[in-house]
């Protein structure tokens, strides 16, 4: 126990205030009192924000943690996480903190997605780039099974039921201390930081003379989330770079940012096959993790759904707190199964592998969509969840702007990449496959005097054109999750088969004309379908009507691949 400690900071003191950036902003710009605000652009007082709990105590790492762990352990500083922990079976001196699936810290993708990364050639320019952003770390959501679990944890010690020894001893003082659904410190500074390496990459595209539109919901995570991120990006005075308009996420209400807020199908028994797949997956990956944490719970029958709601505390707690003495508890291996049970939970209740994926994301595709047109989506009504007020005017769907920043859910953004038909982020999944978190999702515009080669030459032959000596001017698009190049052609035929994954805009709008019909809104949404058998939807759709009566029937084939995707 730490009573007191010196700490030298070579800054400065730091600042114990959160300074907060939002003012009231008129969409000429000017700071104004907030009864002249034109309503869209109302930051404050928050509407529509959610449940905003804040967690029961504050983070003491100085105290609670335990690192160094005895005399073989390096002494690693925290990051401002503890992430060294002695983990059973890591051999490779990895980090558990990268298999958390949506609940990891951000890092880059680290692999790729098969395709290289070209610098621009000279003579080429980005005219125009397309942000789409996910919330930062925060609290589970107040009616979550951990939170559930935590109750149920303190009331069994209390009782009697369960009197926990070894490395459960702990459980004896544990209390369940975290919040609900707003932004932890760590998920505000990956926001910033998210900011702050987006101006590196992009600060020249913006125009000094204009004051930018960028979109985001009204929930507290997603407002905050985007406003942390302009700051970083811009500086706290950023109102005076951007207005932001908060889109109301509210069940029933239309907004592509959270599709599913009204796509019935979406939050039904018909869209859950991924939590089904995931629960045959737990019983497998942790029962032995079950056996060893039972022998410590002195009587408490402790099953397999208290070994997983156990491991999703972990990183719950971590961003909460810096330390969770749930992390430790499972072995590398489970660890890794934990990654594969999200990635099965977000294929089969938000990707290809949903009866609703195409349909929660269609809506944010044709905003896409119209905006690389330069107009204003004008989709039939009844074919997607665009909230056609939000859409009407530049004011809030804003038009012929060199950066666009939208926000939006981790599982939404897994629908969108779904409605674009990427397929090759769909493989089916066995209860062994895609992840589908820590997406940055970046869509560039980039202009050619020529066209490019598709074969680019490598830096040995510095001196070789990238580009066709006999063509016109032509015009790509890039596509970018996580900072690594996702190759069009893999999942669009139509595409030529290029070293920089990049496709011809004109060819990505011409495919693109025909994701509306493909997403079949109204009944993916609303039919009535009987539940998939599990892995029996691999496009994002409900099974076709007159495949219904072939199809049905039989089941659980599903555990050939594990091939992995890391967003
Ligand atoms: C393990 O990884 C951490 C973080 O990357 C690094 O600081 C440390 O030096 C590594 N330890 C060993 C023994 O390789
Ligand atoms: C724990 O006990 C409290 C108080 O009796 C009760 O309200 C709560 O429902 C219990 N939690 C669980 C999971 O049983
Ligand atoms: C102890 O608490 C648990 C969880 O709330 C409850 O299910 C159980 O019945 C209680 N047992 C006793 C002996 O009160
Ligand atoms: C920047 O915006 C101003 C005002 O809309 C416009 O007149 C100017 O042409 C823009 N500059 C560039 C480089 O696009
Ligand atoms: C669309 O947005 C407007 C403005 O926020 C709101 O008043 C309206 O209720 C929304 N409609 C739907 C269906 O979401
Ligand atoms: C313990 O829980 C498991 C899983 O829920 C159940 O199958 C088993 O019957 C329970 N054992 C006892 C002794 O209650
Ligand atoms: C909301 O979406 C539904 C389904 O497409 C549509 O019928 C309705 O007109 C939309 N309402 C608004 C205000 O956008
Ligand atoms: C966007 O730019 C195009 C081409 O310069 C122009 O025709 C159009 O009117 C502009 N739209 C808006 C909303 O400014
Ligand atoms: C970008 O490239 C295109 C095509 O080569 C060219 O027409 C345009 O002038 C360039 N724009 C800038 C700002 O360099
Ligand atoms: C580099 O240029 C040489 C000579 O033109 C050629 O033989 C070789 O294939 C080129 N290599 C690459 C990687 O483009
Ligand atoms: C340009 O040259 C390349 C390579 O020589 C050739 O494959 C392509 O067909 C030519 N394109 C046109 C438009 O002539
Ligand atoms: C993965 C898959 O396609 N599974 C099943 C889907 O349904 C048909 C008909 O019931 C089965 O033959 C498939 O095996």
């Amino acid at each position: 126990m730490v009573s007191s400690r010196l700490l030298f900071l070579s800054g400065g003191l730091a600042s114990a205030a959160v300074l907060d950036p939002r003012q009231a902003t008129t969409a000429s710009g000017e700071t104004t009192a907030s009864a002249t605000e034109p309503w869209y652009y109302q930051t404050t007082p928050e509407l529509f924000a959610g449940p905003t709990t804040t967690g029961l105590i504050a983070p003491f790492l100085a105290q609670t943690n335990p690192a160094p762990w005895g005399a073989e352990a390096s002494f690693v500083p925290n990051a401002p996480l503890e992430t060294n922990l002695p983990i059973q079976g890591n051999t490779n001196n990895q980090s558990i903190f990268q298999l958390h699936g949506q609940l990891s810290s951000y890092f880059p993708n680290p692999i790729g997605f098969g395709s290289n990364e070209y610098p621009l050639p000279p003579g080429a320019n980005i005219s125009t780039v397309h942000l789409l952003h996910r919330h930062g770390a925060r609290y589970p959501t107040g009616t979550s099974s951990v939170a559930s679990f935590g109750s149920k944890i303190q009331n069994i010690t209390a009782n009697g039921t369960a009197k926990w020894t070894g490395d459960l001893g702990f459980l004896n003082n544990w209390k369940y201390n975290l919040g609900a659904e707003i932004l932890v410190a760590r998920g505000r500074q990956e926001l910033f930081d998210s900011g702050v390496l987006f101006y590196y990459n992009y600060g020249a595209l913006y125009n000094t003379s204009t004051k930018i539109i960028a979109r985001t919901t009204t929930q507290d995570r997603m407002l905050k989330s985007a406003e942390y991120f302009m700051a970083g990006f811009f500086g706290l005075e950023w109102t005076q770079n951007a207005s932001l308009v908060p889109i109301i996420e509210q069940n029933n209400f239309n907004i592509t940012l959270a599709g599913y807020m009204n796509c019935n199908n979406s939050n039904n028994y018909l869209s859950t096959g991924g939590n089904n797949a995931s629960v045959i997956w737990e019983n497998i990956y942790l029962a032995d993790a079950t056996k060893r944490l039972k022998a410590l719970a002195g009587g408490y029958n402790w099953t397999v759904a208290d070994s997983y709601n156990a491991q999703t505390l972990c990183p719950y707690e971590h961003v909460a707190f810096g330390y969770s003495q749930w992390c430790d508890l499972f072995t590398y291996e489970e660890w890794q199964g934990f990654e594969y049970s999200i990635d099965l939970q977000f294929n089969g209740n938000n990707g290809f592998g949903s009866p609703t994926g195409r349909a929660v994301g269609i809506g944010y595709v044709e905003e896409l969509y119209a905006r690389l047109q330069g107009h204003l989506p004008d989709v039939p009504p009844g074919t997607t969840q665009i909230n056609t007020t939000m859409v009407a005017s530049t004011a809030t769907f804003p038009l012929n702007q060199t950066l666009y920043f939208d926000f939006s859910h981790d599982t939404n953004i897994f629908s969108i990449i779904t409605a674009f038909g990427l397929k090759q982020f769909g493989q089916p999944l066995g209860p062994t496959g895609p992840p589908a978190n820590r997406q940055l999702i970046v869509w560039e515009i980039i202009h050619t005097p020529q066209p490019l080669k598709a074969i680019r030459p490598t830096s040995p032959n510095a001196t070789a054109s990238d580009f066709y000596a006999n063509g016109t001017a032509t015009t790509y698009i890039h596509l970018s999750i996580s900072q690594r190049t996702v190759p069009l052609y893999k999942s669009y035929p139509q595409c030529e088969e290029r070293d920089d994954g990049w496709c011809e805009l004109s060819t990505v709008l011409e495919i693109w004309s025909g994701l509306l019909d493909q997403a079949e809104y109204d009944y993916s949404c609303n039919g009535k379908y009987p539940a998939a058998a599990p892995g029996n939807i691999t496009n994002g759709v409900p099974i076709s009507k007159r495949d219904l009566g072939r199809r049905f029937g039989s089941g659980l084939e599903f555990y050939e691949s594990s091939d992995r995707w890391v967003l």
